[in-house]
């Protein structure tokens, strides 16, 4: 089956930001989901050079047309492989294949008929770069733009898009998937109820000469719809290149609701006058918002993605912008809530469990893949859990609903890190005759990885390689032949590599400890004179102790230190503690404990790490234990 996937072609007359990154990153998502679903898939993405707004940008730099497309396209090209999006397609509309294919669909459509000359006074937004009717105007402004448009009268050649309508009404009707979420398909729908007027798709040279001219009159240039959306056919050679035949009408296209009308209404109904099958599927998704307003390159609140790729790697961005958005909703961006999901679901939750497991094979299967057992019913029930995720994740995904599709992955992530708790290989690693028991855990976690890693291959690629490298695979993700159970061979050498994500310290939290440490400093120092003076306090000096519970959610060895574990702990917030346990605790096997920590110590370096507290532990025969609570209670709880 082919697969075809578009975003649209860029506006040059301003740099990428984050709403242009996210359409190209779920087309890219999209068409490594479809490969690795053994599926003939395409990826086109590119820049829209002519018209009005770009002559301004050029203008406004002081250099001329060519010379400003030239610079911007190219913004555009090098922003993305960064973000691992891989086109296989820039197309620009300045290319001399386009606007020949470009003006040769002008002539057979003027030919036919369907582009007529007549006279138009119209309501233009520039911004839109199309006339809007005084419905669509909020308190006389564009919405989108908030300015008003310009009356304009001039004589023009107009497409006959009115006499498609019925034609239009009754396919998105017979196809229910032509335009999706549902939500944009009954926009839609209730817009055409009204009469379609025609499309002006030309400038009179007189105004605009940044355009391919008409064929049949020089004196005017394409308006933009008509030479832009055109881009989907001529990237594929239409009309008789083999990817025409290939692609076409396989075409699904991705863009922002922005841009609904021209490509759910001119450019259906233009296909259909040109004679060529509309297009399978088109996608629409809501706003990246900062503070309640789009981002957009009018207002100026944007978001680089070149600089987020910087601080916190293409994945990282890809799994957020995927998993924060519900496709077709708006959705809020910040950078508090980039950082929350790299700690807590990249670090957390799959860096944590990827270490922890990586780190016991080591330790306990001499770094090879083990033999599986009998499955007892936990781990028959976390394989089924796994196998369970890649078809719930393939439906949601071809769904494009990448927010549940990721959800699912982190279902089985939570569900394998509660796993290791539950059969603490450590414990069995003690009893010699558990060593089958340990093997079938050990095998059950790498499995589930493997598993995982099959899912995140479409989402975060660098990741997936990384995690199929640490488990000794070397064949390509294929979703439909690896999504059984217990493929992996033992016997594999297993290599524990990097942590897979960072944990990234948050802005302010260092003012958060001093708040916390300051009322306590010094009086602790005479608290613990007074217990070394005559062995009792008073409860005024107990109450100075702030005692809380704390949950570990990362541990690591100190380098060169044989005692010593950097732990995190959520207490509620965040903290590094350094804990002398090492001889007495794994990392791997504190993950998920509570504990008790005195969180008002001054902070103190230990080997180079600074410690902001104390974790509380038992000294008897048998050593250290960790102190803890009897029940789970929330993180931070006070403890008196
Ligand atoms: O409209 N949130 O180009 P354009 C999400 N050249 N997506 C956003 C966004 C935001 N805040 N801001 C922009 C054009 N986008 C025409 C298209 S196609 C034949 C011609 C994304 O540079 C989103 O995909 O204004 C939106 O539809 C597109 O950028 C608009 O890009």
């Amino acid at each position: 089956m082919s697969f075809y996937i578009t975003t649209p072609i860029f506006y040059v007359n301003a740099k990428p930001h984050l709403g242009h990154a996210y359409s190209t990153i779920v087309a890219d998502t999209i068409c490594r989901f479809k490969r690795i679903c053994a599926e003939d898939s395409r990826f086109q993405t590119g820049t829209d050079e002519h018209g009005d707004k770009i002559v301004e940008a050029a203008t406004g730099a002081g250099v001329s047309p060519k010379e400003y497309v030239d610079r911007i396209s190219g913004m555009f090209r090098a922003a993305w492989p960064p973000l691992s999006i891989e086109p296989d397609n820039f197309i620009r509309t300045t290319d001399q294949e386009h606007i020949q294919v470009v003006q040769s669909i002008l002539q057979d459509v003027y030919d036919k008929g369907d582009i007529y000359f007549s006279e138009y006074s119209g309501l233009y937004c520039n911004g839109c770069e199309r006339f809007l009717t005084e419905k669509e105007l909020v308190d006389g402004n564009c919405p989108d733009h908030q300015k008003p448009p310009a009356p304009i009268s001039e004589q023009n050649y107009f497409f006959r898009m009115s006499k498609y309508q019925d034609w239009l009404i009754d396919h998105i009707k017979n196809n229910p998937e032509f335009i999706t979420p549902e939500r944009y398909r009954n926009e839609v729908l209730s817009f055409l109820k009204e009469p379609l007027e025609d499309l002006c798709i030309s400038r009179p040279t007189s105004r605009l000469t940044w355009g391919i001219p008409l064929p049949f009159d020089t004196n005017f240039v394409t308006y933009v719809w008509f030479d832009a959306l055109i881009n989907y056919i001529t990237g594929i050679g239409y009309p008789d290149k083999d990817l025409f035949a290939r692609y076409w009408p396989a075409a699904e296209h991705i863009i922002a609701k922005d841009i609904l009308k021209p490509h759910a209404i001119f450019w259906p109904t233009m296909l259909q006058s040109i004679g060529i099958a509309p297009y399978k599927r088109l996608h629409v998704h809501g706003y990246w918002n900062i503070n309640e307003t789009k981002m957009s390159k009018t207002i100026g609140n944007v978001v680089r993605p070149g600089e987020l790729v910087d601080e916190f790697g293409a994945d990282t961005v890809r799994y957020f912008l995927l998993r924060e958005m519900s496709f077709g909703l708006d959705a809020s961006f910040s950078t508090e809530s980039l950082l929350a999901r790299q700690n807590s679901d990249l670090a957390n939750d799959l860096g944590n469990l990827f270490s922890r497991s990586l780190t016991m094979v080591a330790r306990f299967a001499g770094n090879q893949t083990p033999k599986q057992g009998n499955l007892s019913e936990s781990d028959q029930e976390l394989a089924d859990a796994a196998v369970a995720m890649i078809e719930e994740f393939k439906a949601q995904m071809n769904g494009f609903a990448f927010h549940k599709a990721l959800q699912a992955v982190w279902a089985v992530i939570g569900r394998a890190n509660r796993y290791i708790v539950e059969n603490a290989p450590w414990e069995l690693a003690k009893d010699p005759t558990n060593a089958e028991r340990l093997a079938t855990v050990l095998y059950t976690l790498l499995e589930t990885l493997r598993l995982l890693a099959l899912c995140l291959a479409a989402v975060m690629p660098g990741t997936a390689v990384k995690m199929n490298a640490s488990l000794g695979i070397d064949t390509g993700p294929d979703l439909l032949q690896q999504g059984r159970w217990g493929l992996l061979e033992p016997g594999c050498a297993i290599t524990v590599g990097e942590a897979l994500f960072p944990r990234m310290d948050k802005k302010g939290k260092k003012k958060e400890k001093k708040k916390q440490d300051k009322p306590q400093e010094g009086k602790k120092q005479k608290k613990s004179e007074s217990v070394d003076t005559d062995g009792m306090i008073s409860f005024d000096d107990f109450t100075k102790l702030d005692l809380r519970v704390a949950e570990i959610v990362a541990a690591e060895k100190i380098k060169k230190s044989d005692r010593l574990l950097k732990l995190t702990l959520k207490a509620p917030e965040e903290r590094t503690v350094v804990a002398g346990i090492a001889e007495h605790y794994g990392p791997e096997e504190i993950i998920g404990k509570q504990v008790i920590i005195v969180a008002n110590l001054k902070p103190a370096k230990l080997m180079g790490v600074t410690s902001h507290g104390m974790v509380l532990a038992a000294k008897g025969e048998e050593g250290l234990v960790l102190s803890s609570v009897s029940r789970p209670v929330s993180n931070g709880s006070k403890v008196s």
